[in-house]
């Protein structure tokens, strides 16, 4: 037994104090690394060859937050990252290359940059790249949720790629505009809830310049469209919340704080990021951790274009989720 009362850290806090710092990893030497790392292991070989973004906060924990995992994934021209599934949600948002796929029960999604693919929990997926150009992407994925709860199963498929069960494109074509099925549900082959998988940036980045072009700027976020399931119009994931933002140039956010601790990718322009009065520098590319409840404003000096996962599907769920426009 343990007396409550010496406890070094109050159990119970009047607000969120993460263990997770803010943190930047600037594109350009993370890339380095990640092709040094392609010199030295193969796809195959490691299974997904991955360099895990730790939070320096939480060491040893292969986290981004305390509920989030990020990595950055090459597959070099001519690779094939083996087929599986877990019970982890997945994520993947595309930082280069054009033409390589994730396969997710037998179907390609073939990826273009700053696409964001799903791969939901419990669904075969498996990556391949017969172009010319290494592919890299960002994973993001709920591993520290799943392990809070003990509640993770995984298993190998016993071949490399996932038998072709529709053709690439396929779910896109039926859900990704506004209709769905009448008859014949891709949820009958893809049981989830989740049929759409593949949201192109040459879809949401129109809907976000036309929106920038019209809508009057939100003080706190700047112009923001949330991804959603098109089954039920929830969060993609049952974990994970997905967005993206534009800062028109010279635009400065008010303050704000949330309890979904979020990554972001910066996908076009200039600006800095200022996290609890530290100032660090927006470049196209950067990957950006904001834990819970940071004071976040942010500035442009170029147009800001931001991609954006979080936990704020689960604390949803959890009744948890909140948040401070100051
Ligand atoms: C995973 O399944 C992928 O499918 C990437 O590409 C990273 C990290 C931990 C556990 C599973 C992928 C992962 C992962």
């Amino acid at each position: 037994m343990l007396t409550l009362w010496e406890q070094p850290h109050a159990l119970v806090l009047p607000e969120p104090c993460s263990p997770a710092r803010p943190w930047r990893w600037s594109y350009g030497p993370a890339r380095e690394y990640l092709m040094r790392a392609g010199d030295l292991i193969s796809a195959e070989q490691a299974e997904r060859r991955v360099l895990i973004m730790e939070n320096p906060g939480l060491p040893g924990q292969a986290a981004i937050t305390p509920s989030l995992y990020a990595g950055l994934q090459l597959v070099l021209p001519g690779e094939v990252a083996p087929c599986h599934r877990h019970t982890q949600n997945a994520l993947r948002f595309v930082m280069e290359g054009s033409g390589a796929y994730t396969a997710l029960d037998g179907e390609k999604a073939v990826m273009e940059p700053f696409d964001l693919v799903l791969t939901p929990a419990g669904q075969w997926h498996d990556h391949g790249n017969e172009t010319a150009q290494p592919m890299i992407w960002l994973d993001g994925l709920d591993i520290p949720t799943v392990r809070l709860f003990d509640a993770q199963f995984s298993e190998r498929l016993d071949q490399p790629t996932h038998p072709v069960t529709a053709p690439p494109g396929d779910t896109l074509a039926r859900y990704g505009r506004n209709l769905r099925p009448m008859r014949g549900h891709v949820a009958d082959r893809r049981p989830t809830g989740r049929p759409l998988f593949h949201y192109r940036f040459a879809d949401w980045r129109p809907a976000l310049a036309a929106m920038a072009r019209s809508a009057e700027i939100d003080p706190h976020l700047g112009h923001a469209l949330e991804f959603l399931n098109p089954a039920d119009g929830g969060q993609v994931l049952a974990t994970m919340s997905a967005h993206v933002r534009l800062l028109p140039a010279g635009f400065e956010t008010r303050p704000r704080q949330s309890t979904d601790g979020t990554v972001f990718v910066v996908v076009e322009g200039e600006g800095e990021a200022e996290l609890n009065g530290e100032v660090v520098p927006l470049h196209e590319r950067d990957v950006v951790v904001v834990p819970s409840w940071t004071r976040l404003v942010l500035r442009s000096s170029r147009e800001l274009v931001l991609f954006a996962y979080s936990d704020k599907a689960s604390q949803e769920k959890l009744e948890l989720y909140r948040e401070r426009n100051l």
